[in-house]
């Protein structure tokens, strides 16, 4: 009787303890795929944007894991995942739940997946030079049309999520 519970008490002090191991080794490994896995980001391109590989490849630099899908036409993925054609650009993107517009800057993709607002995502219509993957190269470099990144809300409106400034180009290379 006093061995078997002694025997129990082991078992129970053997089984705690390889629990508490066990999340020990599950607590970190998970722990540390959080911080090492990057947010997945699948983007929708055609085959010959440039200014969308340029993206994508910003994207990247910033610790996205980006997945990029080749299509003849973006307009029918833009339909599909519920962005409004008037806020459309070259590509469109999913990370996180949310539709990812055209060239917005992996900053505003990580405080959106931060702030975590209801919406449906994030977008920069149209092409507007000096956004992350449309940077001028040459006499150009460094300038910058302003640009809002906006939050595209279930309705269909948006709201400015953040503004960018014009920026004129840096001549320091091309002095005279
Ligand atoms: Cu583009």
């Amino acid at each position: 009787m006093h061995s078997s519970t002694k025997q129990a008490s082991r078992r129970r002090f053997i089984r705690s303890s390889f629990s508490v191991l066990a999340t020990a080794a599950f607590g970190y490994s998970h722990v540390a795929t959080a911080a090492i896995q990057p947010e997945s980001v699948t983007v929708w391109k055609t085959p010959t944007c440039g200014c969308c590989k340029d993206w994508v490849i910003h994207m990247r630099k910033e610790g996205f894991n980006v997945v990029a899908n080749d299509v003849a036409d973006t307009a029918p993925i833009r339909q599909k995942v519920g962005l409004p054609a008037k806020f459309g650009s070259c590509h469109t993107a999913q990370a996180g739940g949310y539709v990812i517009e055209g060239h917005v800057p992996a900053s505003e993709v990580k405080r959106l997946m931060r702030e975590k607002p209801a919406a449906i995502g994030l977008a920069v219509p149209g092409m507007p030079v000096g956004s992350p993957g449309m940077e001028m190269r040459g006499e150009m470099l460094g300038v910058r049309d302003a640009f809002d990144v906006v939050l595209v809300t279930a309705d269909g409106s948006s709201r400015v999520y953040q503004s960018y400034a014009a920026k004129t180009a840096t001549k320091s290379r091309f002095k005279s």
